[in-house]
């Protein structure tokens, strides 16, 4: 049994999706096979997004991938996927778990991106979230996000071939974010993710050499909280489309947090490593008992509202 909790208060819609509650499973940490994304839907998350597939099946890094900190995680799987072509079949089974589907789309071209985007939304996906903000993958992922004009490329030949909404998550790892929103919201982007991991790395004392076999990695969980909310702040104060917060949100504190900082919703990911799938209900609770007690009718009524102060 799916556990939601059935109120109107939590509601949102987000670019034409309608979510049960603001909360979502973020691309990377769960994500690809049907299974396991089951799991976290019948512990409450509105929406899911799947782990970035490209247009081929790839092996990602050799292990170590991921490294734990004090703070968070620091992971470079290097695009572990098994392409869209075997992709296919887990969308459609994910699509009978009754939330919106949103596929997480890479490419090393804007062709690519599209295509592959196509091929995800044909076989039912709800949405395409383009990643183009990958920290650590060449040719693909921030080299993207990091330069306009082939990031506007990118999004333009997403929204020539999809008819469901296209999100675009967004890098950190830039000087301005907004502008970034700014340039993807006008190639034609419904909806912007903040943020994807933040560039960082790890090294063994005693053996003295990097930990992750790629070295260089992206940081992930409570200490990029903080840097999440800045983005999507300066987002809100640029774009009128809506925004989904990402990073280092652990508990419903952290999910009001990023609702007043101006997302429609938040997406969740390290905490299910951390803390397990039940965090979506403990976080959709938490809002909504926080709702109460301020008197709101709605989620909507906070999004954005501290830029009223
Ligand atoms: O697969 C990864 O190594 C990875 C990806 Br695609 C991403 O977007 N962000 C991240 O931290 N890791």
């Amino acid at each position: 049994m799916t556990w939601h909790l059935k109120t109107n208060r939590l509601r949102v819609d987000l670019a034409g999706l309608r979510l049960a509650n603001p909360t979502m499973l973020a691309s990377g940490i769960l994500g690809l096979s049907a299974e396991s994304l089951s799991n976290t839907v019948m512990d409450g998350a509105g929406a899911i997004v799947t782990k970035s597939v490209g247009s081929k099946p790839r092996n990602g890094y050799a292990n170590p991938t991921i490294v734990q900190t004090s703070c968070g995680l620091i992971n470079a799987m290097g695009l572990p996927n098994p392409g869209i072509n075997e992709f296919v079949k887990e969308i459609r089974e994910a699509k009978s778990f009754g939330v919106p589907v949103v596929v997480s789309v890479y490419g090393f071209s804007a062709e690519e991106y599209a295509t592959v985007a196509k091929k995800a939304v044909d076989a039912g996906a709800d949405a395409a979230e383009l990643n183009v903000s990958c920290p650590h993958v060449e040719e693909t992922g921030v080299e993207i996000g990091q330069n306009p004009e082939i990031l506007a490329e990118v999004v333009r030949k997403v929204k020539a071939v999809v008819e469901k909404p296209v999100f675009v998550k967004l890098s950190p790892n830039v000087a301005n974010i907004a502008e970034t929103a700014e340039v993807a919201v006008k190639a034609g982007a419904d909806a912007l993710t903040a943020i994807n991991t933040v560039k960082a790395m790890a090294i063994d004392t005693e053996t003295t050499v990097p930990i992750l076999s790629n070295k260089i990695g992206g940081l992930s969980g409570p200490a990029i909280k903080p840097i999440a909310v800045r983005c999507v702040y300066e987002i809100y104060e640029r774009v009128k489309e809506p925004i989904i917060g990402c990073g280092g949100i652990t508990n419903w504190r952290d999910a009001v947090e990023f609702l007043l900082a101006g997302a429609t919703a938040v997406q969740i990911g390290t905490a299910i490593a951390l803390k397990g799938p039940s965090v979506f209900r403990k976080v959709t609770r938490g809002i909504d008992a926080y709702l109460r007690r301020k008197g709101f009718k709605s989620v909507n009524e906070i999004v954005g509202l501290s830029h009223r102060s």
